[in-house]
């Protein structure tokens, strides 16, 4: 697997699905979503705390409908899948609008089940993600005979990992809030890494690991759900229990930077009956 060494480029993602019963309307709700683009996002980074692009995530199943909008009156932005690395974007390739005048609109239908971070590419600073999912979460549910509706509770951890000085730092992105997670990483069947029971106050957690990975040894990360909520209530904890995220990590190393990345890896899952749908605090 090429990995580019400048810029953080991930890959992997992982994981899906647990259920509970709520409303009825909730896939539908998920075959198509709408986002559009903040006024005057283009003159002023206002915008970046609360989101320049509205819903600043987005969730749409897999073959669903996103319609991307350039509602802002005063300027032109872009819808562009990748990431932006202070301020140098890296485009994925995975969808692009290119330049949207104020009023015109795009659509994209996405064929695979992932988070997809997108951003604007004459400002930077506008960034959104749009989280795919996969439509069969729906007949699972249906699998539990849940006839009340069900309504997805996705957890996806994006596992992204750079070389830190002899180690390795894995970063972790999640799409909730206090998350509960135990997180273990192997290496030729050593664990190189295990901690139980951390919490993530904050969508972006990171651990360092004393180990390297190469191609004939990487390092395997995984990642259990123990829950979310307050750490320490586990009474209280809701969402997908037990699900595993892994990530095999195999740095690859780059000419120029120091900071290589890797990656990759999925796989996935496990359900749980009980769960609500995001929780706040
Ligand atoms: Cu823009």
């Amino acid at each position: 697997m090429k990995t580019k060494a400048i810029s953080s480029i991930f890959v992997l993602f992982a994981i899906a699905v647990g259920m509970a019963s709520m409303a009825p309307t909730a896939f539908a709700d998920h075959a198509e979503v709408a986002i559009v683009t903040v006024d005057e996002s283009g003159f002023s980074q206002a915008c970046v705390d609360d989101g320049c692009y509205v819903p600043l995530t987005a969730t749409v199943d897999v073959g669903g409908v996103v319609t991307m909008t350039n509602t802002d009156p005063t300027g032109v932005h872009t819808f562009t899948s990748g990431t932006v690395n202070g301020f140098t974007p890296s485009p994925d390739g995975i969808f692009d609008t290119s330049v949207l005048m104020s009023g015109d609109s795009f659509e994209w239908v996405p064929e695979s089940a992932g988070e997809v971070p997108y951003y604007c590419m004459l400002h930077t600073w506008m960034i959104g993600t749009i989280i795919v999912q996969e439509a069969a979460a729906e007949e699972h549910a249906d699998d539990h005979g849940d006839d009340h509706a069900a309504e997805d509770v996705e957890l996806m951890v994006m596992i992204s990992d750079s070389q830190v000085m002899g180690g390795t730092q894995i970063e972790l992105e999640f799409n909730v809030l206090h998350l509960n997670y135990d997180l273990t990483a192997t290496q030729n069947g050593e664990i190189v890494f295990e901690e139980k029971g951390l919490h993530s106050m904050e969508l972006i957690a990171t651990h360092q690991i004393d180990a390297l990975g190469s191609d004939e040894n990487p390092i395997d990360v995984e990642v259990v759900s123990l829950g979310i909520g307050a750490p320490g209530d586990e009474d209280s904890w809701t969402g997908p229990v037990g699900q595993v995220t892994t990530a095999k990590v195999v740095p690859e190393f780059g000419t120029i930077a120091m900071m290589v990345l890797a990656v990759a890896i999925i796989s996935i899952v496990a359900v749980t009956a009980k769960s609500r749908v995001v929780p706040r605090f």
